[in-house]
């Protein structure tokens, strides 16, 4: 009781703290209240509500924090090398980074998206997109780790990506460069006619998750930016903001600006299925990396696609209109009912806000406004549901609750603005510190958001954290939403640069996350589930060591007849059957990364002995009272020497 009361008024202080110093010379923003830091504190020993999944930007992860607060759970490596886990250095993943440009280790993603069922989030998976290389990954929520990579072909700057329908019967990606399709080599002036874009649709196989490139539509070559897809009335759909109509290939901070409007493209994709389905696509040949990590063989592998189906959508009536939209759209968001589409200008005045009915009506009557390259333009007015009137400078994403409000963030006047959707009128505003990109509800892009909590991730944040060097940290800051005003929380540091993050409530994903690999459901090519398995073999200059690891040895930890010239692959496997029990594996020398063995499963390590001697090995993850001592020697001997193999565990 006493420690209670103590807790709770340091709390206080500390909030009180806080309000001072955020409210210095702005006292009129009163963003954070007094109780702001209880309602973000999770005491020790206990849960978060959410989980919230942040995109590491250019540092290619995915970043797992827990939500209100705030704290790093874990980094899942998807697009790049991690050498804290071993992902893209050992021989089980490299294939994960495997593409038709050869092994990619770094990516720059954006946007992680949630599976959902019924338009709800179901924490069954997290798909994101590599923007560079233009890729998809499938992250599972039941491992946390990256199950899946497809590469999109015919795709440069896979930015409008990845957006999962409503019963996550697709994934669907979208080109932000246009090019030459397929690739050749041709002058870039003769851009404008020449250029594509691509939309491709990955279905997913319901009961494993598996991705499928099921086809593409080839679109006019302007740059394709953000989507989502239809929801509830309008599902079947999709909209993507388009920018650089002008299809400018120079200088497009001034080219790419001159038209008064450039387009939301409305894709029919139930469409797409029925001219599929009546086989109106050409099969085109191209390359594209599909790859699997296999939970039973703990094994990626790779394969080359060759062709792909498109839909041309120039000649396919009925299957995009483009809806004509204020100013170089960036974000493009769905309202709950799937009634509204929200274009985010980012040079506009206002927020545009489409009505998919009146479109609807619009197409029926065809009431159009010309078209560009086959596809008609639909009337503006005829389209338009509403406009948010003048609320911020520059717009860029807008999210939902689950009381008819809609959030927009301003990068330029640096702030979140809340308006009702339908009425379009403005009910608050709060400054965030500072310039904000993407904002996220738990299921603010769903039928069915949980608004309690508003996540807006900040690109610039001097002066909010002790400085580190000319680098300083991005940050998200969270807001609660539950009432009218919205309340400032807290700020917290993130890995990258964050753009988009998904948050999902904790009892959709913690009651189905994975303990343990199944040692007997181990079906590693060189897996050693026994102890009397343990071995070395040699063939020519490769040698085999199938190890084991068990608190608290490694078995063998005595090796000799090893020769400077050899490849020795290290097997391990850890034979543990209990909950966070990893082991390590690190030995002197090594070039890539120690390995992080889960419970259960088998790892491989390549090291390539150089220098005779005799060198270490050990676990480098403290396993037990007896960590330091799970360690061994590994003989080298000059490349002609004679001695023989040999392995122990004690005497
Ligand atoms: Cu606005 Cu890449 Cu979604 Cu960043 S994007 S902010
Ligand atoms: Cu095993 Cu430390």
């Amino acid at each position: 009781m006493k420690r209670t009361t103590y807790l709770s008024l340091t709390l206080l202080a500390l909030a009180s703290v806080f309000t001072s110093c955020t409210n210095q010379g702005k006292k009129s923003n009163g963003a954070l209240t007094s109780n702001a830091a209880e309602r973000v504190y999770v005491p020790p020993g206990q849960y978060d509500e959410f989980y919230g999944f942040l995109s590491g930007g250019f540092s290619g992860q995915l970043g797992v924090y827990g939500i209100p607060s705030g704290r790093l759970l874990k980094v899942v490596p998807v697009f790049s090398q991690d050498p804290e886990k071993a992902y893209g250095y050992n021989e089980e993943t490299k294939p994960m980074l495997n593409t038709t440009h050869g092994f990619i280790p770094w990516d720059d993603t954006h946007h992680p998206d949630v599976s959902q069922t019924n338009g709800v989030l179901d924490g069954r998976w997290i798909f994101m997109n590599a923007n560079n290389t233009p890729r998809v990954a499938r992250i599972d929520l039941t491992s946390f780790e990256t199950a899946e990579i497809m590469e999109i072909p015919n795709s440069a700057g896979n930015h409008n990506s990845a957006f999962v329908t409503e019963n996550t019967e697709y994934v669907v990606a979208g080109t932000r460069f246009s090019v030459p399709i397929p690739q050749r080599d041709m002058p870039i002036k003769d851009y404008k006619g020449n250029f594509k874009a691509s939309l491709s649709f990955l279905s997913v196989d319901q009961d494993n998750g598996h991705m499928d490139l099921s086809f593409q539509i080839r679109l006019p070559g302007f740059n394709y930016d953000l989507a989502h897809p239809g929801r509830d009335k309008s599902h079947g759909w999709i909209f993507i903001t388009t920018y650089n109509t002008e299809e400018a290939y120079t200088l497009q901070e001034v080219n790419s600006s001159q038209n008064d409007k450039d387009f939301i493209a409305a894709v029919n994709w139930k469409k797409a299925e029925e001219y599929i389905k009546a086989g109106k696509f050409t099969t085109e040949a191209t390359e594209y990396a599909h790859n699997i990590y296999n939970e039973e063989t703990h094994t990626a592998t790779s394969t080359i696609k060759k062709e792909v189906r498109v839909l041309e959508a120039s000649e396919l009536p009925g299957l995009v209109y483009f809806l004509p939209t204020p100013k170089s759209p960036h974000g493009c968001d769905v309202d709950p009912t799937g009634e509204y589409i929200v274009g985010n200008g980012k040079l506009s005045a206002d927020l545009t806000v489409h009505s998919f009915t009146k479109m609807l009506d619009a197409i029926e009557n065809k009431k159009f406004d010309g078209e560009a390259y086959g596809i008609p333009i639909l009337n503006f007015e005829d389209v338009l549901g509403g406009t948010v009137k003048q609320p911020g400078l520059g717009p860029l994403h807008t999210e939902f609750d689950d009381k008819g409000n809609a959030y927009t963030t301003f990068f330029i006047s640096s702030e979140v603005v809340k308006w009702k959707v339908g009425t379009w009128e403005i009910i608050d505003r709060k400054p965030t510190y500072y310039s904000p990109g993407h904002l996220s509800i738990p299921g603010g892009n769903s039928q069915k958001p949980w608004g309690k909590y508003l996540l807006a991730m900040n690109k610039i944040t001097k002066d909010r954290y002790l400085p580190t060097g000319p680098e300083l940290t991005q940050s998200a800051q969270l807001y609660d939403i539950t009432g009218d005003k919205m309340v400032l929380l807290s700020d917290f540091p993130t890995i990258g640069e964050p753009h988009y993050a998904s948050m999902v409530p904790a009892e959709l994903i913690q009651p189905k996350s994975r303990k343990i690999y199944n040692l007997e459901e181990n079906e590693h090519a060189h897996a050693t589930t026994k102890d009397s398995d343990v071995r070395i073999e040699r063939n020519g200059k490769e040698v085999h060591v199938y190890m084991t690891m068990i608190r608290s040895h490694l078995n063998p930890d005595n090796i000799e007849g090893i020769k400077v010239g050899d490849k020795v692959y290290f097997h391990l496997t850890n034979l543990e059957q209990d909950f966070d029990v990893p082991h390590g594996f690190a030995v002197m020398g090594a070039e890539n990364a120690e390995l992080l063995v889960m419970p259960g499963q088998t790892e491989t390590l390549v090291w390539y002995p150089k220098k005779v001697g005799v060198w270490p090995f050990y676990c480098s993850d403290f396993c037990s009272a007896l960590h330091q001592e799970m360690s061994g020697y590994i003989r080298v001997s000059p490349e002609d020497s004679n001695i023989e193999l040999s392995w122990g565990l004690g005497d």
